[in-house]
């Protein structure tokens, strides 16, 4: 007997019988958010044909010039997810105030916080980006969101995870019982499983993925990690090998399958590095414990981090345990050596 078919559909209802409580609205968010991610998937796989590329001639809150693609994505998200009533508020890296649900719809208990369109600078060069995701379960009384439901620690998360739009277009997610990858197969419109139960390999490949060209702004325990790591150190004799695409989810989701570190260091232009807490740190560290790896600012759990701002950065040290916790070792020997990080 052939394995059975799994849609992304029959996986999410399976994993809501798991919760004897739950009353389907949470996969109902699932279903909207894979519903969205093949609308972004069709028009990623587009872009190259039809005349969406290039600048808007708006900037986004970071004074980043935003793609046109990302801000038909970010639309595209919150037209999927605000009016089925199952959220209470939303919040993206492409608005700077958390999202209300317009008054017409109703609320629900969940929060959506996301990265529309991850890595967009790499469109026009037809190299992976992605699409992140962070679920929590609203905390304020009272019907409709506030900012601090959006301001949760990434252990309240009931779910988090991305699409990769690549070779293929992949979604992963966790509800806390693992991570499970299903492959878009464009001719049915389908997600399909085809990761079960994905584990970083443990000791993971010797793979790190970071942008060295910031090197001379780094701590000295990152500057002494990243020497061992390139082999100029005697501790190491073996050189890893150094695989970065500038784009997040791309770097991550090799490393998830691979093992290995993928590192945004804190630097002197960017004391809390470049990358978000809320809907891209967070719900990638929470995916990395889920596959048995890590997720650290270089101290401490990226999990544990309380949130005071809704686009607050931190350092990103995601990958095999081994390797996160080798770099934090650097790190916290080195600490007050730092020059200004
Ligand atoms: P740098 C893309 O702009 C992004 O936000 C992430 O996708 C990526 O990991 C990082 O920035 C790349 O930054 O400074 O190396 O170009």
């Amino acid at each position: 007997m052939s394995q059975p078919v799994i849609t992304i559909d029959r996986h999410i209802i399976e994993q809501e019988r798991r919760n004897p409580g739950a009353t389907g609205a949470f996969s109902n968010i699932l279903y909207d958010l894979a519903f969205a991610a093949k609308m972004i998937s069709r028009e990623v796989n587009m872009a190259g044909l039809v005349d969406i590329l290039g600048g808007t001639d708006e900037r986004n809150i970071h004074g980043e010039e935003v793609q046109k693609l990302d801000a038909w994505a970010n639309e595209v998200i919150f037209k999927a997810l605000d009016h089925g009533g199952h959220l209470a508020c939303m919040a993206s890296e492409e608005a700077e105030d958390f999202i209300p649900i317009p008054d017409r719809f109703p609320t629900g208990k969940y929060v959506l916080l996301y990265d529309p369109l991850d890595g967009s600078s790499n469109i026009e060069a037809n190299v992976s980006i992605g699409t992140i995701f962070s679920i929590h379960r609203k905390i304020t009384s009272g019907e409709r969101g506030q900012l601090q439901d959006c301001l949760q620690p990434g252990h309240s998360q009931v779910a988090a995870g991305y699409v990769v739009y690549g070779s293929s277009t992949m979604l992963v997610y966790t509800t806390g019982h693992g991570v499970f990858g299903f492959t878009l197969d464009p001719s049915i419109g389908e997600f399909l499983l085809s990761h079960s139960s994905v584990r970083t390999p443990s000791p993971g490949r010797r793979i790190y993925s970071v942008n060295d060209g910031n090197y001379t702004n780094w701590s000295a325990g990152q500057r002494a990690f990243s020497d061992y790591l390139r082999g100029l150190d005697p501790a190491n004799p073996k050189p890893f090998a150094s695989r970065y695409t500038g784009s997040l989810v791309a770097d991550f989701h090799r490393n998830l399958l691979y093992g290995g570190i993928f590192m945004y260091p804190a630097d002197t232009t960017n004391p809390r590095g470049k990358l978000r807490l809320l809907y891209e740190a967070a719900p990638l560290a929470f995916i990395a414990e889920q596959a048995g790896g890590r997720g650290s600012d270089g101290y401490r759990r990226i999990l544990d981090i309380e949130p005071q701002q809704l686009h607050e950065r931190t350092p990103v040290y995601l990958g095999s345990s081994e390797w996160v916790e080798l770099a934090e070792r650097y790190l916290v020997g080195n600490r007050g050596q730092s020059e200004g990080v």
